[in-house]
């Protein structure tokens, strides 16, 4: 179980936060945030895990994007939310002062290390709602890098939930068929 108040607040400040913005499809951006945060709340029960992990998993994946794609700070989240939530969000944020997207991408995967399970386990969650159907105009080396993008952050976090790492592994065979 996980507190549904926590699920609101956290909801609804992610909407606030993400306002008018769209996903790659076209829809209202929390469509994207609640499909991780679905995820997540399956692999929370899936692994029964306690109350207070779940808490923080689910609130980190309501907020997820929030720094990387909105004007919410880190001293906000640490002051709206706690220290574990602010710690997690920026983690899975993109450093953009980082010039490459390689560069970018080893810097998220070393600080989602140095956090909990619980933080790590949103990484999953993401990039199996990204594991979709690719947008029209990428091209294979596009989807390529992706899939490989999707490999490394599996060997990387794969033991902070067998759930969600199982469903990023079929998902990742599911996409080759994208790729001539
Ligand atoms: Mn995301």
């Amino acid at each position: 179980m996980f507190c549904q108040e926590n699920y609101i607040k956290a909801l609804e400040y992610a909407a606030n936060a993400h306002g008018e913005q769209k996903t790659p499809k076209g829809l209202p951006y929390m469509v994207h945030v609640t499909s991780v945060a679905m995820e997540v709340i399956n692999a929370c029960e899936n692994s029964k895990l306690e109350i207070e992990k779940s808490n923080l998993a689910i609130s980190c994946a309501l907020l997820h994007d929030v720094i990387e794609d909105t004007n919410i700070t880190y001293d906000e989240l640490y002051v709206d939310f706690s220290e574990a939530v602010a710690n997690g969000v920026e983690a899975l944020s993109k450093d953009k002062s980082l010039k490459s997207k390689q560069e970018q991408m080893k810097r998220s995967i070393e600080m989602l290390l140095e956090q909990p399970y619980e933080v790590q386990m949103v990484k999953l969650a993401d990039r199996i709602t990204n594991l979709s159907i690719p947008p029209e105009h990428w091209d294979n080396d596009k989807k390529k890098t992706y899939l490989k993008e999707a490999s490394f952050i599996l060997s990387c976090l794969k033991n902070s939930n067998i759930y969600l790492s199982q469903r990023l592994e079929e998902k990742i065979e599911d996409y080759k068929k994208n790729i001539e």
